[in-house]
Parts: C-alpha cells; structure tokens; sequence
C-alpha cells in the first residue's frame, strides 16, 4: 500500500463524520436508526464534498496494466467506509477490531457474543447502540419476516437438486416485487430521497433472510414445517429455531458470532462490490443483494466454505481420522498437484491469519476443544502454510475465515455443507444493505470504469519505453 494511500485511509479514521458520530451517540440514545442516519446524512455529504473540493484532483498511485489484467488487485477504485480491510490487521467494522466489537456491542441477555442487530446498527451510524435500540430492531425485524406466499411457493417448487444458493438468489430477486424504492423511483421521488425507501427495502431485506433461508434448508434437506418467527427474540435466536437449531443456546450463540464477522470486509470483495455496483444503476436493494449472493456462489468466495468441509472430508476418507502430520503433508501436496487451491487458504488482500478465522477458533477452543474435526482443522493450520509458501505461488498462505466455519456448524448437526454459503449470505447482507443506504444517501453515481483492449493498450506504449 503506498504511503498516500495509508495517509487517506488514516484520515478517514479521523473524518468529521466519525467524531460526530461518537459525540452524538451519547446525546441521542433512544434514537431509531432511521432517525439516526438521517441526523448523519448532512454532516456527511458535506464531509465528502470538502474531501473531494480538497483532494479531488489528487492522485494517489499510478494504474499499472497489470492490474488491468490482474483483476484489479490493489487499485483504488471504491469509497466505502463501514469497513476498512488492512493486509496485515484484518478488518475493522467502522474503526472496531473484531475483540472490540465483541467487547463493546450489545449482547443477548446471558450471551457473550455481539448481536448482529448491533453491528449493522455500528455499520450504518458509526455508533455502539444502547440495549435498548438493539432490541427495537430485533424486534422491527421480527415483525418484517414473513415473505410473500409467490415467494414461499417458489421455494417449494425448487428441485431439492437445485443449489440452495440459487434458491436463496432466486428468492431474494422475486422479493423486489414489493420494493419501496423501485415504486417511489416509479412514482418520480427525488434524488435526495432515494435513501428513505432504500432504507426501508434494506430492512425489509434483512428482515426476511432467515424465513428464505429456513424454508430452503427445510425443503432440500426434509427437516419438516417451518416454525414461526419469535417477536420477542433476536434475530439469530430465530434464525436458528426457523433451521431446528434453537433449543442449541451455544448454537445460537454461534450465529451471533457468525453473522457478526461475515458482515463486511470493505468494498472490494466480490459480493460487497457487486451489490454496490449492481445498485448503482438504480436497481433497487433486492435486485442487487440477489446479485451479490450469485458471486458469494463462487468457490473461489463464499462458497469456499463448503468447498473446506468437503475437501476435509475427502482427506479424512482418503488418509482416515487422526491422521499423522506426514499423511495431511502429502494430501496438502497431492492437491496442489493435482492443480486444485487449498480451499480456506490465502486472500487477495489479507496477509496475515483472517482474525475471522482467529474469533471462530476462539469459540471452538471455548465450547468444542475436543472435537475431532476441530482438531484436524488445527493440524491443518500447523500444516498448510508452509506448503503454500514451498509452492511458491499464493501471496498468503495464512487461512481466511472459510477454512473454519463449517467445522463449527458441523459440530451442532448443522451437517448439510451446501447450505453453508446461504448462512454467510444472510450476515453478507448487512454489510452490503448498509452500503446500499450509504451510496443513495450520498447520491453515488452509475458505476462505469473504463475498459481497454489488448490492442489499445499495446499501441499506447509502443514506442515507449
Ligand atoms: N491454494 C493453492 N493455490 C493458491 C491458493 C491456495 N489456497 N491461494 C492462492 N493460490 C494461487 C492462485 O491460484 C494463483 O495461482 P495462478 O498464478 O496459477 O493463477 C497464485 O497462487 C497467486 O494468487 P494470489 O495472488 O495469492 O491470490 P488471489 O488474490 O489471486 O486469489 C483467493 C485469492 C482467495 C481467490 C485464493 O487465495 C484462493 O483461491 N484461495 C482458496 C479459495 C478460498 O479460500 N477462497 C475464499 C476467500 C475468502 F476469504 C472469501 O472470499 N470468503
């Protein structure tokens, strides 16, 4: 990362915006989060306007070609500052490590992890909610989770063959059958009150996950009638009773984590920067979440973590259980060999152990030290790195938050690792829900960058040397 870039990132952590937001927090505690964001919106559109009057013809780094083949790796190209991903840190959710989100944000009664209800509160405002604002929203989005009937048929009428990815894209694109947003942009509504009806499609969204992702695992998977929401619990209280998880307090203790660290990770990732982009055009927030989840589809993203658990599986068949350090060595290799990734290893900006992957060994050293799959994970850890670097080819060897995940939902019976990516969707919809908020609150253009044949780029530099 350059220098100038460090001193931009720096001072966004100092931006009027953030030292607001934390004066305000005190003043204004029993506020909606909707009435916060709006108290933000001023501050912060006139923050963005001195920042682009000062720095706007500023350049910070030159665009190298090969970035332009290299999938853009490393080019500054996008705003967004719910999150900030340092190579070397790891993320941080507006200025908060993971440990200081799990210290600072409200928890269920009797719980030690945060409630994701507090994170996307974090997200939008900057700002720790009290008890009471969180519970509010649990409770406003409890009261927005039933889908539509249209909907609910067209999860029944899905093959159970059919990916529960695709199912969970399906669903949340049909849900913009009742946008707000799309209907008050057909009714004309001005651009600088884009954000109000985004806000609402974003919580309605949100609102709605757990009953999509319920009747997908309980269609593809027999687990019988779907229960009802729970207007009294938090949202991962009935998450988790909607898959028959509930009466599992540490289960749902999980998904509080769970749906806490897969949030966010700035805005470069593919699902983050699909959903933007897909927002951009005016696609209202259901049509661009749906995009989203179909890059979150992607191996080499959040489907990653089926992909861990099937190749641990595959290990253990092929080499048995409490294998020697020397077998896992070889397995590592022969999948190297056989021109395959280590699934849950390396990053395209982390270099570093994801502290995602660090806060889920934490949990599972607290309530399943003994697990055997836990265990080998471990033993990969102490494993595969070393291998990555002999091979010479990833950038990070270290592993990222998928080479974890699916070991804990295993050891509560959540066994089906196809559905593992629909979990990671519903947490990915806050950081991307936020996002959307943000960029019409903003008034964030189309999304257009330049593109260059191969030709064009040759001919620029020709006679260069
Ligand atoms: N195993 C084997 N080879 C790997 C590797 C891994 N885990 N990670 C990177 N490489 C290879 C990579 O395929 C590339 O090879 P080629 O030059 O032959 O194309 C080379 O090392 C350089 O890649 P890089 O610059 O280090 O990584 P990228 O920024 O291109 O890609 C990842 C990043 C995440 C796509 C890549 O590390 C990977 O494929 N990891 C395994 C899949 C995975 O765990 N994805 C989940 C990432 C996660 F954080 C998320 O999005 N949820």
């Amino acid at each position: 990362m350059s220098s100038a870039l460090r001193s931009v990132l720096r001072q966004s952590r100092r931006s009027p915006f953030a030292r607001q937001a934390r004066l305000a927090s005190t003043s204004a505690k029993q506020v909606s989060l909707k009435d916060r964001v709006a108290e933000l919106i001023p501050a912060e559109i006139e923050n963005v306007k001195a920042t682009r009057a000062e720095h706007g013809k500023k350049t910070f780094g030159p665009v190298l070609v090969d970035q332009l083949y290299g999938g853009m790796r490393g080019m500054p190209a996008l705003i967004w500052d719910g999150s900030v991903l340092d190579a070397e840190e790891g993320i941080r959710f507006r200025g908060k490590t993971i440990p200081e989100c799990q210290e600072l944000l409200p928890k269920a009664p009797g719980g030690s992890e945060p409630l994701p209800e507090a994170l996307f509160w974090l997200l939008l405002t900057g700002e720790a909610p009290t008890q009471e604002q969180v519970t509010a929203l649990s409770r406003d989005w409890a009261a927005r989770a039933a889908i539509p009937e249209f909907v609910e048929e067209l999860l029944d009428r899905c093959p159970p063959t059919l990916h529960p990815m695709s199912q969970f894209s399906l669903a949340v694109t049909a849900l913009n059958h009742d946008s707000a947003f799309a209907k008050a942009y057909a009714e004309g509504i001005p651009k600088k009150e884009y954000w109000k009806p985004v806000f609402e499609d974003c919580m309605d969204l949100i609102a709605k996950l757990p009953n999509i992702a319920g009747r997908i695992y309980r269609n593809v998977y027999g687990q019988g009638k779907l229960p009802t929401i729970d207007l009294e619990r938090d949202y991962s209280w009935n998450l988790s009773t909607l898959l028959g998880f509930g009466d599992n307090a540490n289960f749902v203790e999980l998904m509080r984590l769970y749906l806490t660290i897969h949030s966010d990770h700035e805005g470069g990732n593919v699902s983050a920067h699909t959903g933007k982009l897909v927002g951009s055009a005016l696609s209202d927030p259901f049509l661009a979440f749906g995009a989203s989840l179909n890059g979150l589809a992607g191996p080499l993203h959040g489907l990653a973590n089926q992909e861990v658990l099937l190749w641990l599986r595959k290990m253990q068949s092929k080499i048995g259980e409490n294998a020697s350090d020397e077998a896992v060595r070889e397995y590592v290799w022969s999948t190297l060999q056989g021109g395959q990734v280590v699934p849950g290893y390396g990053h395209a900006v982390l270099r570093k152990t994801d502290p995602r992957y660090t806060a889920q060994r934490e949990f599972a050293l607290k309530h399943l030290p003994n697990d055997p799959l836990f265990k080998l994970v471990g033993q990969v850890y102490q494993i595969v790195p070393d291998i990555l670097l002999a091979a010479g080819k990833a950038k990070n060897p270290w592993p990222n938050v998928d080479a974890h995940s699916g070991v804990l939902l295993t050891h509560y019976g959540l066994t089906q690792m196809q559905f593992y990516t629909v979990l990671f969707g519903v947490s990915r919809a806050f950081g991307v829900a936020a996002q959307l908020i943000w960029d019409r609150a903003l008034g964030a253009p189309l999304e257009r960058p330049k593109s260059y044949s191969t030709a064009a780029i040759q001919k620029m530099f020709k006679d260069k040397q």
